[in-house]
């Protein structure tokens, strides 16, 4: 059950001299129809019939249409309403929405407990730390930004610092509300939370979906992204979304803002959001593990999927204290529910050549239902895995799939494979190709590696393909419409081949591919050239380096500032990037060592591709070229005051020691890293001499 909830509505401020008694029912309707609203779409505790609140919501709708200067963007009959739209606007978020870190085993689950009371410098007599812990919903993350208390922008989470404006979809949410308590802090205050469709819910839209020959949905989480995807928001507004909310933006800090994690959701539920019911305040590791064991035994009951629980650090003082590790914050860890398992049957066994030359045998599955979606393939990951586990065309198979991870074959259950008469299993081990069956090119398997790779490079038409729907994906170049049948054909036709070809693409030419019509032809052209506009860090992790992904490329963009002097980097220069090691700088080093691959760039660049340079962060400053580990707690600097520092002269962040380590900052309790530096004979400073080399 959710706290008591304050239902009065900020002042309607367009009195009309003719309607005072018209200004004062309307606002009596809202704080009614909110109450009502919260206590149905929040607290899941009706208090009036449905004919009550649709009958007090005609009488506002009446008001309201006779007196339109009484409407406000927070009155409950504003929540549809609006035009489609043509596209989703990109939006920043304040601050990045990070992703967590995944712990699957109990022992992962002690080790993070032990790495926070270490970082800490908890003793081991000291009380254990206390957790607040939730359920992880399995739904789409979703920023919502509120201004003086009125629900003013939302966004998804995007990749994590740019996401899509769904404001008006999200307005169509009940449980989101659209003002907030008085107690809400003035100016922006950012809430994070979850939108998901309940399990009943899904399946009555289902039904509906059935029964109106529309297509069905293969799980809530699909069904939830769809619906918060509509350009219409008349659409959305029929779907049965729900949205819990699980923290606070960073730009929320007000005096009010309680210092503890399980304060913040009891202030949420407060201000009128939704908040898991499920949740608890325990003690140390195994607190953490009973409420895991606790969660498992409910998960089948709950109204909605979960695919885990969070734990976070409750003191938010102790949470700053602890900092991030690569992107994740590291007081807060996602221990996930053992992935779906399932029997099916090997069909057949497939090879398949990714964007990188990547050999996989894929298993062609009997169809099975698994983590909440049909399968019929399976990776079997490469050769030398299939192998080990000894998987044949034919074999009963376990099949296992967790969330948004790729299905894969576990195991084959031996004993019931097919044999012949003479007693044989009746298909031997399939082997590597030797030669790629999509472009005859050798097949190569690298010393050292499990991965084989076919060396065909753009000739592969099956590397073409996939660097391109890479190329045109939604966090690449964004080209809507140029999906993966349209690719296939492309490519098939010769009209590509590489991401150049694209942008001399015309209308006749599309317009000759199978079952495209001229206003398709059309629609492509104008969004492979709306593409042209690209974004530098976008336009890097679009070109498909090995190793470079989407945060890489934006380090790289951000680092260097230009696609010239990414092009140029040697290796020594990468690694200056943060992030950035040995393998990811020899990776670009390697790709822009193929002349075909600088020609694509160009050639690009001929036919109208732009972007803008951006003012480069790095590399100066007296610390340039060094690479700097920081252990223990240092007097006064916190972590991330001195990552900042040291970052800021030049210098590059490294979590581990190595002979390539310059200096190491030590601070109290300063653990093996101390002990590796001293072997290593690297330098070893303390903060005093620290911040006399940044010549502060
Ligand atoms: N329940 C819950 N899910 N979840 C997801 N809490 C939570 N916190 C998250 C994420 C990504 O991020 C925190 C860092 C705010």
């Amino acid at each position: 059950m959710q706290d008591a909830f304050d239902f009065s509505v900020p002042e309607v401020t367009g009195k009309s001299a003719s309607g005072p008694a018209a200004a004062d029912r309307t606002a009596e309707l809202r704080v009614l129809l909110d109450r009502y609203a919260h206590a149905y779409y929040v607290c899941d505790a009706p208090e009036v019939p449905d004919a009550e609140y649709d009958r007090l919501f005609r009488e506002l709708e009446s008001i309201e249409s006779t007196h339109p200067e009484l409407v406000i963007a927070a009155s409950p009959t504003q929540r549809v309403g609006a035009k489609p739209l043509a596209a989703f606007e990109s939006v920043s978020h304040l601050t990045p929405m990070l992703s967590i870190n995944n712990a699957f085993t109990a022992e992962e689950v002690e080790a993070f407990d032990r790495r926070c009371r270490e970082t800490l410098l908890l003793s081991d007599s000291a009380p254990p730390i206390a957790y607040a812990c939730e359920p992880k919903f399995d739904g789409l993350a979703i920023s919502l930004v509120y201004e003086n208390g009125v629900f003013q922008q939302g966004a998804t989470r995007g990749d994590g610092t740019t996401g899509e404006n769904v404001t008006l979809n999200l307005r169509t949410i009940r449980s989101i509300p659209l003002h907030l308590t008085k107690e809400a802090p003035q100016g922006r205050f950012e809430v994070r939370g979850e939108v998901l469709i309940r399990r009943a819910d899904f399946a009555q839209l289902n039904a509906a979906q059935e029964a109106a020959g529309e297509k069905t949905f293969a799980n809530p989480r699909n069904a939830a992204a769809g619906s918060l995807r509509q350009l219409d928001s008349s659409i959305t507004a029929q779907r049965p979304l729900t949205f819990f909310a699980y923290g606070i933006g960073e730009a929320a800090e007000s005096r009010t803002t309680p210092d503890t994690q399980s304060g913040i959701l009891d202030w949420l539920s407060s201000l009128g959001f939704r908040v898991a019911e499920t949740r608890a305040l325990v003690q140390g590791a195994s607190g953490l593990l009973s409420y895991y064991e606790q969660m498992g035994m409910q998960r089948p009951s709950l109204a909605y999927d979960i695919d885990g629980v969070v734990y976070k650090v409750d003191q938010r003082e102790l949470q700053a204290r602890l900092g991030f590790v690569s992107r994740a914050p590291r007081f807060v860890i996602a221990h996930k529910f053992p992935a779906e398992e399932v029997l099916s049957r090997v069909v057949e066994i497939d090879v398949q050549i990714g964007r990188t030359g990547a050999v996989t045998p894929v298993a062609r599955l009997e169809p099975v239902f698994v983590g909440g979606v049909t399968v019929t393939n399976a990776t079997l990951h490469n050769f030398i895995e299939m192998a080990r586990k000894d998987i044949r065309i034919g074999d009963t198979v376990i099949v296992r799939r967790a969330g948004d991870v790729i299905p894969e074959v576990v195991s084959a259950l031996i004993d019931r494979r097919p044999l012949d008469a003479e007693g044989q299993a009746l298909y031997p081990l399939m082997q590597c190709p030797a030669l790629c069956p999509e472009c005859a090119s050798h097949i190569e398997l690298p010393p050292d590696e499990a991965v084989a790779r076919c060396t065909g490079g753009l000739v592969c038409p099956a590397q073409r393909k996939q660097a391109l729907r890479h190329f045109a994906s939604r966090r690449a170049m964004d080209i809507e419409g140029l999906g993966e049948k349209i690719v296939d054909q492309l490519v098939e036709a010769g009209l590509v081949h590489s991401p150049a070809d694209l942008y001399t693409l015309t209308v006749p030419q599309l317009s000759v591919l199978d079952r495209f019509a001229e206003k398709s032809a059309e629609n492509l052209v104008a969004a492979i050239q709306q593409s042209c506009h690209a974004r530098l860090d976008r336009l890097i992790y679009a070109l498909g380096i090995r190793n470079v992904g989407e945060q890489t490329a934006k380090d790289l963009a951000r680092y260097l500032g230009s696609m010239d002097a990414l092009v140029q980097a040697d290796i020594a220069t990468l690694m200056q990037v943060p992030d950035v090691g040995p393998v990811v700088a020899d990776s670009i080093v390697s790709f822009f060592a193929e002349s075909h691959n600088r020609e694509v760039l160009t050639r690009m660049q001929a036919a109208g591709v732009h972007w803008q340079d951006l003012p480069t962060q790095v590399v100066e400053g007296p610390l340039v070229g060094k690479t700097i580990v920081l252990t223990g707690t240092l007097p006064h600097l916190s972590r991330d005051e001195a990552k900042a520092l040291i970052e800021a002269a030049g210098a590059k962040v490294s979590g581990s020691v190595s002979a390539k380590t310059h200096w190491v900052v030590a601070g109290e309790a300063a653990g093996s890293k101390f002990e590796k530096a001293q072997s290593l004979g690297i330098e070893i400073l303390d903060e005093a001499e620290f911040l006399k080399r940044l010549q502060l």
